[in-house]
């Protein structure tokens, strides 16, 4: 096969070209985080009422996309804090993003975020006054996916 490594050469040139047109692209989403099929999100609701999250162990695995639904049917606003959860997640585009690690919700609202968990064992609270020492504490447990 006296052309195979002329043939090797080229397609090498070529890859090195597709890659880089794309990361050049602005729109670059990276390939993991493009081919997550959201129609197969777990849906999970918590409820945040005066003062609990029920439940308040969430158990999930490592890239299997959920969607985390929150329901406060409290008499007033509450959070679902989960700074380390929430920054091991990747989240939809153009879906809900928590700010500052934390998701609020108002009284009688419903706010859906869909993410696929990263592994480790997190805290989650209530950063409303009080309410984390009133009992609105939690843990989210996302095991390493089977290998
Ligand atoms: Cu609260």
């Amino acid at each position: 096969m006296p052309h195979a490594p002329r043939a090797l050469a080229i397609l090498a040139m070529l890859a090195v070209g597709a890659c880089a047109s794309h990361s050049a692209k602005p729109d670059h989403v990276p390939a993991a985080a493009a081919t997550i099929d959201w129609a197969t999100a777990k849906p999970i609701t918590v409820k945040l009422t005066d003062f609990d999250f029920t439940p308040n162990q969430l158990n999930f695995q490592a890239g299997q996309p959920v969607r985390l639904i929150l329901a406060n049917n409290g008499s007033d606003l509450h959070d679902f804090s989960a700074p380390g959860f929430f920054a091991a997640a990747s989240f939809r585009q153009g879906g809900t993003v928590p700010a500052a690690g934390k998701i609020a919700v108002a009284q009688d609202k419903t706010v859906e975020i869909d993410l696929v968990p990263g592994a480790g064992q997190y805290p989650l609270d209530c950063t409303e006054f009080l309410h984390t020492i009133l009992g609105m504490t939690g843990t989210i447990d996302v095991t390493a996916a089977p290998h």
